[in-house]
């Protein structure tokens, strides 16, 4: 797709983790299936993710699918069990749930390339990233309804919160397939471009962020989601500013002060207007 020379992180058995200057990619890797995912799909994601959360030298995260066909199509059919999607253990998950947390709380940027369908639970996953960028073949749709199957939570609301209740609405009573170009218009994806352009704009896109101030970018995003996600999002909100807070003098002397056993000394702290 494009000549940036990708460096595994950690090998998988059903995603690759790679990373190019500060950008980590995750690829769905199951192009037989369209890159639907398994609980162990998710699993290797989810493992991806929280690595991505721990390096510090990783500044933003990209999403995509292998291949020219799929982004990817949701949940395996084939390991649809009741209950859940069936892993090597016999245990009924929908652990794709967690993914979609880990993108909504991760203090990095996540780009969702979107190189072919993002159907169903792939869908979703594009959606909850931060920035989506597509290639013009790119496809957008909900099954859910004629396959047994809903997300009613970040996949309904969510979306409706970017592009509107009734469209929402209409996207998933109807099941309709989207070109990239109804999704551009419809606010679901930022950027519509050749497939042959995807990873070199993705990369662009990601190499301008990096440039900018980790902080601002955090705490923009955490605002952003704070509107929507009530009080876990005020908890994430809050715990930023407890991080910035023990960065100050102000924090620090309170704790100095009760190990050397005497009274806090803030008349230093500003009192701002
Ligand atoms: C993606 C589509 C539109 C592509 O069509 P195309 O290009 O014509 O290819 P096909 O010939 O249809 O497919 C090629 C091969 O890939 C297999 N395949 C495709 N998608 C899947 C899939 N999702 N599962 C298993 N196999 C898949 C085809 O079978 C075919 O294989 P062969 O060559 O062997 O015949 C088209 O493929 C399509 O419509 N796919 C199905 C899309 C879909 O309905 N996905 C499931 C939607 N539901 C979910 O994602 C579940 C979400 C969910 O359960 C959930 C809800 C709430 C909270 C959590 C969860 C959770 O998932 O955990």
């Amino acid at each position: 797709m494009s000549d940036i020379e990708w460096k595994p992180i950690k090998s998988y058995s059903d995603i690759r983790f790679e990373l190019y200057e500060g950008i980590a990619k995750i690829t769905i890797n199951r192009p037989q299936v369209r890159n639907a995912f398994t609980p162990v799909t998710v699993a290797e994601m989810s493992e991806a993710f929280r690595i991505c959360r721990e390096r510090s030298d990783i500044a933003v995260v990209v999403l995509t699918g292998e291949g020219d066909k799929a982004f990817c199509s949701g949940g395996d059919m084939h390991f649809k069990g009741r209950g859940g999607y069936v892993g090597p253990d016999g245990v009924p998950r929908l652990n794709v749930l967690d993914v979609q947390k880990q993108i909504r709380c991760l203090p990095k940027p996540v780009i969702a390339m979107v190189n072919g369908y993002a159907i169903g639970g792939g869908n979703v996953l594009a959606t909850v990233c931060d920035l989506t960028i597509a290639s013009e073949n790119a496809i957008f749709g909900q099954t859910g309804p004629k396959v047994g199957s809903f997300d009613a939570g970040l996949g309904a609301s969510y979306l409706a919160s970017i592009v509107g209740q009734k469209k929402a609405r209409e996207i998933w009573f109807l099941c309709r397939q989207y070109s990239a170009a109804e999704a551009l218009e419809m606010g679901l994806v930022n950027k519509v471009v050749p497939f042959k352009e995807l990873e070199a704009t993705t990369v662009e896109w990601a190499r301008r962020m990096q440039q900018y101030s980790p902080l601002a970018l955090r705490f923009l995003k955490f605002g952003l989601n704070a509107e929507l996600d009530g009080q876990l999002g005020l908890q994430q909100f809050a715990g930023d500013m407890t991080m910035l807070y023990y960065m100050t003098d102000e924090a620090q002397e309170g704790g100095k002060a009760f190990l050397e056993k005497r009274a806090p000394d803030f008349s230093k702290s500003p009192r701002l207007p």
